[in-house]
């Protein structure tokens, strides 16, 4: 491992342009319960059934029932290490961009600056009526939370399952993959597109790509090196 560490600190060190790419795993040791893992599970139901506007069209209530349950385990839960370890990295890359899966702010909080959210973030709530947009932390939200505009329904700001991503957000994302140096992958699982084949589209650029994961994925042989361990451990080595 520590050779592959050394290598990874020499990549970093003459890059210009980083991107990391992060997942749940990232998360997970601030308390946040991966999508996969056994806190995937909520009362029976599997996330990916619940995170759909089909979910949300025929029961809502139960829909936001899920997101208060997330808000309120969110609220309290700090950025772990890995976490801070990418702001500490964003200072020392001319050209850093952070793209991430999650939808739990923890990243901001952390203090990272240039961040990409692909799915949204769950602090906003959108108006299915009029769109209005808004950060809320309320905790928890009343069980139909309404617009103050127009009294439609707010829905997460979220992407859900079977719906597109921000065309803007991908735009920009896919910017900083084709043109950057090195790109780290951490804390996902590789299950979910367009986000899992980010790797592979800058390893197609032409770009170094690392993988710092608890386990091996459906990338990890294809990647140009795998960390195995957790990320808390892991990414402040490399600052
Ligand atoms: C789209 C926000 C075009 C919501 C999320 C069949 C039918 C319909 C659709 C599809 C289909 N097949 C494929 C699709 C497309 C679908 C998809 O990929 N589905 C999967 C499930 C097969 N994708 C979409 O629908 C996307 N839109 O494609 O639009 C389109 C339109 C219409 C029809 C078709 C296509 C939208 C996807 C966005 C979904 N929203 N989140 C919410 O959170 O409530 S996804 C959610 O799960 C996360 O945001 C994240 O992106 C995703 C994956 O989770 P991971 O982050 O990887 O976490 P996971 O738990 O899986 O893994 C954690 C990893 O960390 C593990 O490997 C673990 O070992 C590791 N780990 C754990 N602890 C640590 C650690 N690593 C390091 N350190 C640790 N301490
Ligand atoms: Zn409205």
């Amino acid at each position: 491992m520590q050779d592959r560490i050394l290598a990874v600190e020499e990549k970093l060190a003459q890059s210009k342009r980083v991107v990391v790419l992060t997942g749940a795993g990232i998360s997970a040791e601030s308390g946040v319960p991966t999508f996969r893992g056994e806190g995937g599970l909520w009362r029976q139901f599997r996330a990916t059934d619940l995170a759909t506007p089909e979910s949300f069209a025929r029961d809502p209530k139960l829909v936001w029932e899920f997101y208060n349950w997330r808000r309120e385990l969110l609220a309290p839960l700090r950025p772990n290490a890995a976490h801070l370890a990418l702001v500490e990295l964003e200072k020392q890359v001319p050209h850093f961009t952070l793209i991430t899966q999650n939808i739990d702010g923890l990243h901001q909080k952390a203090g990272s600056r240039n961040i990409i959210e692909l799915h949204g973030n769950i602090w906003w709530l959108r108006c299915t009526q009029c769109g209005r947009l808004g950060e809320d932390r309320t905790v928890p939200l009343p069980a139909l939370p309404r617009c103050a505009a127009c009294n439609g329904l707010l829905r997460p700001h979220v992407v859900w399952f079977g719906e597109m991503l921000d065309a803007a957000v991908i735009e920009k994302a896919y910017g900083e993959i084709q043109t950057c140096d090195l790109m780290l992958v951490i804390g996902t699982s590789g299950t979910v597109q367009p986000a899992a084949s980010m790797g592979m589209h800058a390893k197609g650029a032409g770009a170094m790509v690392v993988e710092i994961n608890l386990e091996p994925t459906p990338y990890t042989d294809s990647f140009h090196i795998s960390l195995t361990g957790k990320a808390g451990d892991i990414v402040p080595l490399l600052t």
